[in-house]
Formats: structure tokens, sequence, C-alpha cells
């Protein structure tokens, strides 16, 4: 007997294939007499994006008809990854397309490797973005995201004998199935140009140069709804009015073309170094782009959907319209709303402040001074000077408010302004700017949104006490757990009796009755050994390392950075391999053996970052060649870290390391997304690891090192000379500097670690203060996996703790108490 949902799935496949062949004969992309890997990927990712641009176009309808309030998410970063298994899983016709790969004689997995990872993003910030939107969309929330089409993304890494190596990576070499061109989405924007005076005293931005935007849009389908949402990146276009024909006629074409290619600059790069003057120019060029673009195109929106409508007020602006700004890179949005409803629209200033103020949020990612904007007044004047008044005006109005209204805050205006105007380098500060102009501020963790509330941006606080928010952030479990770990899935499924968790990830909680449970301990156990194994392949593949999967699977990715520690990781790993060595055989057969994995790129001129990265990788080369006790010990750094290699590495993972001194990391999110696949974290109280610990339980969490509020006392009393360093510690970096792994000078880094204050010496981030404790913490891991059951049950306590941080929660948050909008499902 043929079961009954038999004849449906066999007949969607046979389609399904059939749509495929025909992409793969029509598109003008390949030879038709070829169907390789590389060509089915295409052609099947065209046909998805055929029912994405369907679904896409029946939610714009929608939302045009209902007229919500709508969200506007500005971005200069997306950290999206691959497409297309996360396309087919939220349209939930993974079955169908499995079965019409293997028709066409090719597997998914196969098919899915073939695409290359959109990486217009750094890291966290990126991400987060991303998840933010796979969670609007499938919450079917009228909201939209903006941020620019940059040729080339993040760099890819290569690990040479030097350390690392970047090189271009070029994600648009071929095509993008997932992007449509918007011919019929265009705007001008302006650069340089002089603000001009009218009789009556109204100003306006003339001259200058235009170069257009064109919108790119990007379906973003939500998990099991219609609804389908849009990121629309903008690229930058020189309008063919602009080209200079005559010169061309008359033989000067590099004069000629000279236009076309100042256009191209703008959306090149992601993060255009900017330690040059023309760098610094090009990535402000960059975020006026973006903000410019996506106001210019939510205006003609919001004009669009009055019309008809009889006698519509600008006041009803922020009743239509919220705008996120993800971190300062954003900022000119409001100096940007500001001129367009004054210049061009004609409103006074006080109507547009109040506009510009109801509309505009602001979320604060770091507290690190150096990631602060700051920009030099006399290039925002010569780049964009109507702008550069408005702000003068807006600093100028507070000042005077502050003046009027609270005299006890005169001593503290100072920081509060917004124009630093020392004389040596005069800035303007874009956090700043941001707190002064819009309504909401928020930070990313509870730990975080505290210390912005008691330290950066205390003074504000007793001005706009209900201003500031906290909004934890989250990860999507569509892509962090049901499509990178299947097998998992299907067990916690199974256990819980329902998939609803997927949508609804507190549920998770239900499987704490069955943590002790022996049924489900064996299950578990074989979805993390089979994932491990996956694990252990890849590594093979892209080091060379072979890993043995009964090793504790411990695992630290993220960017490389001192805050970050990563040093800590490694001069921890030395001494463990120093006292492997130093052990007899019936030790070493004692311990716990592990595999130390770290992935991550270092900013291309973050010289401590680098060599960060040339040790880890000095460390694997003697260790894991060292027969005395590569069985015990192995150091790997798995090159070129991004989303598709973070949907390999979690799912294996059994320990990971998010060691950041505590106050530094704003929340961190992969964090959540290891707990989440089960792994068992050793951290600090930092960032989200404190509300992960809350909500896991302390006994699941190897806690360690000093406490955000007692930071600042002990760096103190080290510039006091009152730090001892523990033996262990020293005896590390002796090791290292003995030559054991090679005769690079790391001298040059370990002084970071030394002598008694400064930025970057002195050991500002506390790796001396916290090696102690850290590797008391790291001994009871190597203890409690010789607890098989014990692990287990840690495992799957992490899992079953880590629903608060699902996206969905966050965005829910957003949407309630920052924008105001409420879902609007396609029916
Ligand atoms: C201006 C420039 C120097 C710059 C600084 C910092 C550009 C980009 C950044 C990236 C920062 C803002 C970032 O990625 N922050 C991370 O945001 C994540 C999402 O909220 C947090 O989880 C993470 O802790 C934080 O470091």
């Amino acid at each position: 007997k043929v079961p009954a949902e038999a004849h449906p799935l066999a007949e969607e496949s046979s389609k399904i294939a059939s749509n495929i062949s025909y992409h793969a004969c029509y598109s003008p992309h390949f030879s038709p007499f070829k169907f390789d890997r590389e060509q089915a990927y295409y052609a099947t990712a065209e046909s998805v994006r055929d029912r994405l641009i369907q679904q896409w176009n029946e939610t714009y309808l929608h939302f045009h008809k209902v007229d919500p309030k709508q969200t506007y998410y500005l971005s200069m970063e997306y950290l999206q990854g691959r497409a297309l298994t996360n396309a087919i899983g939220n349209l939930n016709i993974q079955n169908a397309y499995a079965e019409a790969l293997v028709k066409l004689g090719h597997e998914m997995e196969n098919i899915a490797e073939q695409e290359k990872d959109a990486a217009l993003g750094n890291g966290g910030l990126g991400r987060l973005a991303s998840c933010f939107l796979d969670s609007m969309a499938t919450l079917n929330l009228p909201a939209w995201g903006y941020g620019l089409r940059y040729r080339y993304g993040l760099f890819k890494q290569r690990i040479t004998k030097e350390g690392q190596e970047e090189t271009a990576e070029d994600w648009l070499e071929k095509f993008s199935p997932w992007e449509i061109v918007r011919h019929d989405v265009m705007f001008p924007i302006r650069f340089f140009g002089q603000v001009e005076v009218s009789p009556s005293g109204s100003r306006k931005w003339v001259e200058g140069e235009i170069i257009q935007a064109l919108a790119y849009d990007v379906p973003i389908p939500g998990y099991k709804t219609k609804n389908t949402i849009s990121l629309r990146l903008w690229d930058a276009k020189a309008g063919a009015e602009d080209f200079n024909l005559f010169q061309f006629n008359d033989g000067q074409y590099e004069s000629a073309a000279q236009f076309h290619s100042r256009a191209q600059q703008i959306c090149a790069v992601l993060y255009p170094g900017d330690t040059t003057e023309n760098g610094k120019l090009l990535r402000l060029k960059q975020q006026y782009f973006l903000c410019s673009a996506s106001l210019q195109d939510i205006i003609f929106r919001f004009k669009e959907r009055r019309e008809g409508k009889r006698a519509w007020k600008w006041s009803e602006f922020p009743n239509k319209v919220a705008v996120q700004l993800n971190d300062t890179h954003p900022t000119l949005a409001i100096p940007e709303l500001m001129r367009i409803l004054m210049d061009n629209e004609g409103l006074g200033w006080n109507e547009a402040w109040d506009i510009t103020k109801r509309t505009i949020a602001y979320t604060n990612h770091t507290v690190l001074p150096e990631a602060l904007e700051k920009w030099s007044q006399s290039v925002m004047q010569k780049l964009l000077p109507r702008h550069m008044e408005i702000i003068e005006e807006i600093d100028k109005r507070f000042m005077a408010m502050i003046r009027s209204t609270r005299m006890d805050l005169e001593s503290k205006l100072p920081n509060m302004c917004i124009l630093d105007n020392n004389p040596q380098k005069p800035v303007v500060r874009m956090a700043n700017l941001c707190v002064v102009s819009s309504h909401t501020v928020n930070g990313v963790a509870q730990l975080h949104s505290d210390i912005l509330k008691a330290e950066l941006f205390a003074d504000y606080v007793s001005i706009w006490p209900t201003k500031f928010q906290n909004k934890t952030n989250g990860i999507t479990p569509r892509r962090w757990l049901r499509f990178c770990s299947p097998e998992l899935s299907s067990i916690i499924t199974k256990w819980l009796k329902t998939d609803r968790w997927i949508t609804d990830l507190d549920l998770l909680s239900n499987l704490r009755q069955f943590a002790d449970n022996e049924e489900l301990h064996a299950e578990w156990a074989s979805a993390k050994m089979a994932n491990k194994r996956l694990l252990a392949q890849y590594v093979l593949q892209v080091t060379g390392v072979s890993i043995d999967p009964n090793s504790l699977f411990d695992i630290q990715v993220k960017r490389i950075h001192e805050y970050k520690r990563q040093l800590l990781n490694i001069l921890g790993a030395v001494y463990r391999y120093k006292k492997l060595k130093e052990m007899n055989a019936e030790e070493r057969k004692k311990t716990t053996a592990r595999t130390i994995m770290f992935g991550g790129k270092a900013f291309a001129t973050y010289t401590n970052a680098k060599r960060i990265v040339k040790l880890v990788n000095d460390v694997g080369a003697v260790v894991n060649n060292d027969p005395d006790v590569n069985k015990y010990l192995k150091v790997v750094f798995v090159p070129n870290y991004n989303v598709s290699v973070a949907e390999m590495l979690i799912p294996g993972s059994e320990l990971s390391q998010h060691i950041s001194t505590a106050g530094m990391e704003a929340s961190g999110t992969s964090n959540m997304k290891f707990s989440l696949n089960g792994c068992i974290i050793i951290g600090t109280l930092d960032g989200a690891n404190v509300e992960i610990r809350e909500e896991i339980g302390e006994e699941n969490f190897f806690l360690f090192g000093a406490k955000a509020n007692e930071v600042p006392r002990l760096r103190k009393e080290r510039e006091n000379g009152l730090f001892k360093p523990d033996p262990r510690f020293e005896e590390a970096k002796q090791f290292i500097r003995s030559g054991a792994f090679g005769s690079y000078d790391y001298n040059l880094l370990l002084e970071s670690l030394e002598g008694n204050s400064g930025y970057g010496r002195g050991d500002y981030f506390l790796v001396g203060q916290d090696f102690p404790s850290y590797m008391d913490a790291q001994a009871r891991v190597d203890e409690a996996y010789k607890n098989r059951k014990r692990w287990l049950k840690m495992s799957i306590l992490s899992t079953a703790g880590s629903g608060k941080f699902s996206s969905d929660r966050t965005i829910m948050q957003y949407a309630k108490e920052i924008w105001n909008i409420e879902a609007c499902p396609v029916p």
C-alpha cells in the first residue's frame, strides 16, 4: 500500500525537477549541454527564487493595502551566509527539492555547498541583522532591511607560514541568484557642493556631484508563512547624463570614464581601510549613501500610501515609520531626515525635529572607546555641508535646553554635547548625536545596557530616564538548529512531540524533564557524535589535521581581538602541552583528550591580532606533530571562519569559549548558538553569558574570571605594581619565548601582557589576572567530561535553557517596546 502523502510529494518533486531543468536550459549564464554541480546549484536557486518573488509580491501588495506602521532596519552590514538551504527550509519544501535533485542525478548537500556566502558584514553586528530579518519575516512583521551591495564582502582568509593572508572575496563573480535588480527604483545622492540661502532665508544644498543609488532586492522568506520581506541593498551608479560624451569623442577616455569609476568606488568594498584621509572620506560617503537612499525610498513609500487620502499630515509620519539604526554607522539618517523635511518639504525646525525624534531609535553594540565613531568636522563639512549645519543646530539647541532647564548639568556639557571642538581635531560624536536625536536607545544584553546607563550614557539618563532600554540579542533557531543540525532537531521534536519549538523556542524547556533519561542520552550522544564526525572530516579536508571524534571538541570562533582573549585560550593550551610533555605514558592516559579549535579573522591592519593567529598556527604545527602527546591534544586553526563554517563547527562542539574581559563584550551571539546546540560554555560574566548562565543553571556553566565591576580596581592595582602573576602563566609565556614553537619573535606579542600600564601594555585585558581561575575552570571541565552521564545532562540542559535566546523573542520586544508595530500576515 502506498502512503497517502507519497503521491503529492512525487508529483511535487517532478514539477520541481522540470522547473530546475528549465532554468538550467534557459539560464543565460551557462551552456545548456552541461549540468554539473555548479550549474545545478544556480538552476535550483533560480527555481526557488521564482517562488520567493511570487510570495514577495503578495507580501508587498498586502502591506500596501493594509498600510500598517512599518519598521526600516538600517545597517551597514548583513552576514547572510548561504541562502539555498535556508529558503527551501523556510518554505518547508526540503523533501520535494531533495527528491527532485536525486531525479536529476544530484544530492542536495553537494548542491548547497556550491553557494558562496554572502559576507556583507564583519561579525556579530552583521549576523545579528540577518537573524533579525529572519525573525521579522517569520513573525509576519511589516519590516524592511536596508543595506549596501558591496562588490567585495569580507576578505577571504588563508593561513600561510607568515600567518593570516587576505584575498578579495568576489561573491558576485558569476552572479547572485538571490537578488533582483530594480531598475525602477533609483534615487540621486548628492555629495560635496554648498548651501544656498534664498532671500527668504530658506536653505538648500546645491551643486557638487550626484551619484545614483540603484536598488537590489533580496527576498527574505519567513518560516512556514507566506510573508516574504525584502532586504534592499543599494548599489552606486553613474547617471548617463553625467558621462562626458564630448570628452570621450575627443579621445580623452580616462577622464570621461573617471566619473564612472568614482561611482563604483562607493560600493566596492565592505569597510574600506580608514587609516588614510581618502579611506575615511569613502567610508563616510558609504554611510551617507545608505542613509539618503533609504530615507528617500521610505518617504516615497509614505507619500505613495497617503495618495488619495485627503489632507494627510507630516505629523503622521512617525505613526507609519520606525527607523532603527544598527549602531551609529547609519547616524546620518538623522540630519538627512531633518534636511528633507525642512528643505524639500518646507517644514519648520520644531516640526521636523519632533518627527525625527519620534521616528529614530538607536542600538549601541559596543563600549570600546576606539569603536565609538567620531567624524572629523572638516571632512563632514566638505562632503555634507548642509548636514553639518543641521548637526551644529541640533547641538546648539540641545545645549540651550540643558542650560535653561538643567543648570546642574552644566559641568557635564563638554561630555554630552555632539561637537567636540578640541582645536587639535574637531569631531562629531556620532553616539551623542544618536542619543540626543532618538526616542529610544538600547543595549544588546542586560549587563551591557546597565553599563551604558551607568557609564557611557550616564549623564543623559537623568534628563531622559525612560529613553534607555535593554534588548538582549537573539539568534534564529531555524538556521542555528533546525537546518544546521537536522539530527538533533528530529530528536528534540520526537521528545517534545511537536516541532512547534522552531517558532516558540521556550518550549525547549520541556526537555528538562528528560535530562536524566537514558534513552534520550543515547540518542543525544549519537547525534552529537555524528556531528563531530562530520566536523572531523571537514577539519581534515581544510587543514590536513586528523582529529579524534572521541576527544573533547573545544571551540573558540569569533573575530580575533585582544578583548576576546584568544591569547588566554592559547596560553592555556601551551601550558597543557607542556604538562603533557612532562608526564609519563601512564599519567597521560588519565587525562581528558582534547581538540582545541580556533577560527576567526583579524582585521588586516591589527598587528597583535595577526600575531595571535600566527601563534595559534605555530603551536598547532608543533603539538599536532608531536607523537608523545598528539593522542591527547590537538590545536587546530580552522581557516576562513564565516557563517557556513559556523554551521559546520557549532553542531559538532562540546565546549565553547566565551572568555572576554568582563564588561567588554556587549553581548556575543555565538554563545547562544553553541548553547542551543547542547554545547557547554566556559566563560566570564560578560555580555549575554550572564543571562545564559541564569537560564541554564550555574551548575551547567564553567565560570571563571574577574567581574565587570572589579575590572577598574584590578587595573589600578596593577598600575601600582600590586599584581603578582601566577607561576603557571609565567611558565607558559617562558615556554613560548624559549622557541618551542619556532623562531618568530613572540616578545612583541607577549609584552602586551606585561608592564604596569597603558592601553595595549600592562595587560589591559587582564589575561594574567584571569589565567589561574581560567586554568582551574578548565580542570573542572576535564573532570566533568570523564563523567559521560553528567556531561550529557549538562548538554541537554544547555539546549533546554536556550529558549530565551531566540531572535523571535528579541524582535517581538523591539516590535512592542520600541517600534510599536503589529503583525501583518498575508492571508
Ligand atoms: C566604527 C568602527 C570602528 C566599528 C566598530 C565596531 C565598526 C564595527 C564594529 C562592530 C561592532 C559594533 C560589533 O560588531 N559589535 C558586536 O555586536 C554584536 C551584536 O550586538 C554583539 O553580540 C557583540 O558583543 C559586539 O561586539
